[in-house]
């Protein structure tokens, strides 16, 4: 019956963080999978997430199906985190959101909504992107193109190669924007850019949409999320995928949310109802515990401000690991391959190692990064940041 089913071959950064667990070496440094660790080297958990926690096993009931759509205060508390607590469009109501499986569930849910009601569309992603992104919206039917986006030679972006090709496109095109600290180069747009960008958007009418996975981690909340609320305070239609599962770190209770922004309160109410349906036919409806979790956390103000104190201490321990392996590289590298390390935000760094000392670097050192290169800087920590240099300085050599 399955014989012509083909094998698997796994996806490249799964497969090398199983290949990190099943390495002997005691001694081994997994800078591999988008993952933020502590000083010690643990997936932390939360201190208001473990509280948050605590108090719902004091109500422990039923266990009935949310609704399709999500659990309604947990789709409140994305809105005010992604668009801002005093924007105008959500007070209107003319934002469209619905809980879902993490990040991908809602690029997912997105991608099916589109195809639907924009099939002739294309797609447009960032040369290079998450891998994800390319593999969802061809499985929804879409053909997925790229735009430039990394500059090899700089480790910064190109802007204006980038802007061109965005320039060209037809009208409602999908366009698919990292808001921060882009997933693998590390590379944003400023806000200068933004602006520029976002009249490019309005111009041509293309659809953005932009996968918001780091809020929190490039600079705070609110300045990480500017692509977002520009676009909404410029009126511009679009969809929103946002997850916590870093900035919770909360991977494995799949805690996301897809919003879609509208021109008024009826549309948004028709647009709700068409992702309810991509829901339906996805899963049904999304899990109850996570999102009990940030609604818990978002709503109760104590708890609140200790998750913001706790992310933006995650994201200052990011900064200060790229200062330590910037300056300890300094002796082996200069110019733009070792200011990188510094300008590119978020977790991950593209070292412009080439795949032949990535391969180096952890077979003979123990060091995992991606064979792209690409670092990832949240698992770095003040006692692996000196032999990951030398390692490093070692395959430059
Ligand atoms: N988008 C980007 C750019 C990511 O890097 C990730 C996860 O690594 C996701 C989306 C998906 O996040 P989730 O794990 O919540 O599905
Ligand atoms: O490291 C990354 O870029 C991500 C990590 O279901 C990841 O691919 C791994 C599994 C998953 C979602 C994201």
């Amino acid at each position: 019956m399955f014989e012509h089913v083909d094998a698997y071959p796994g996806d490249p950064i799964l497969t090398l963080n199983e290949n990190f667990q099943k390495d002997p070496r005691q001694d081994k440094i997994n800078l591999s999978i988008g993952i933020y660790f502590d000083d010690d080297g643990r997936l932390p958990v939360m201190k208001a997430v473990r509280e948050a926690e605590a108090s719902m096993l004091n109500d422990l009931g039923p266990k009935p199906y949310l609704p399709m759509s999500g659990f309604a205060p947990y789709r409140d508390v994305v809105q005010a985190l992604v668009f801002g607590e005093q924007c105008a469009a959500r007070a209107e109501k003319r934002i469209a959101t619905v809980q879902t499986l993490g990040g991908s569930g809602a690029l997912k849910v997105g991608a099916d909504f589109l195809k639907r009601y924009f099939p002739q569309a294309q797609v447009w992603v960032s040369d290079p992107t998450w891998e994800n992104h390319r593999f969802i919206f061809e499985r929804a039917g879409f053909t997925v193109n790229t735009y430039p986006y990394y500059d090899d030679a700089t480790g910064g972006l190109r802007f204006d190669a980038m802007l061109a090709a965005i320039d060209a496109l037809a009208p409602r095109s999908i366009v698919v924007l990292h808001a921060c600290c882009h997933n693998p180069t590390g590379v944003d747009l400023s806000n200068a850019q933004w602006e520029q960008l976002i009249d490019v958007l309005q111009k041509r009418e293309l659809l953005p949409f932009v996968d918001i996975a780091y809020q929190g981690f490039g600079s705070n909340l609110d300045d990480d999320a500017f692509a977002v609320r520009e676009l909404t305070r410029r009126g511009v239609p679009m969809l929103v995928a946002n997850s916590f599962s870093k900035n919770f770190s909360l991977y494995g209770e799949r805690c996301g949310g897809l919003s879609v922004l509208c021109q008024s309160a009826e549309e948004a109410d028709r647009v709700l109802g068409q992702m309810t349906s991509a829901v339906r036919s996805n899963y049904s409806n999304p899990p109850t515990h996570g999102a009990k979790i940030v609604t818990k956390v978002l709503t109760t103000p104590a708890l609140n401000q200790m998750w913001r104190d706790e992310l933006a201490a995650m994201c200052r321990r990011i900064a200060d690991m790229r200062v330590a392996i910037h300056d300890r590289l300094s002796a082996h590298l200069s110019g733009e391959a070792l200011s990188r390390y510094i300008k590119q935000r978020g977790m991950f760094t593209y070292t412009g190692l080439d795949a032949e000392q990535v391969d180096r670097l952890r077979e003979q050192y123990g060091v995992y990064i991606l064979r792209s290169g690409r670092m990832c800087v949240a698992g770095l920590n003040e006692r692996n940041v000196a032999p990951v240099a030398e390692a490093i300085a070692h395959v430059l050599a």
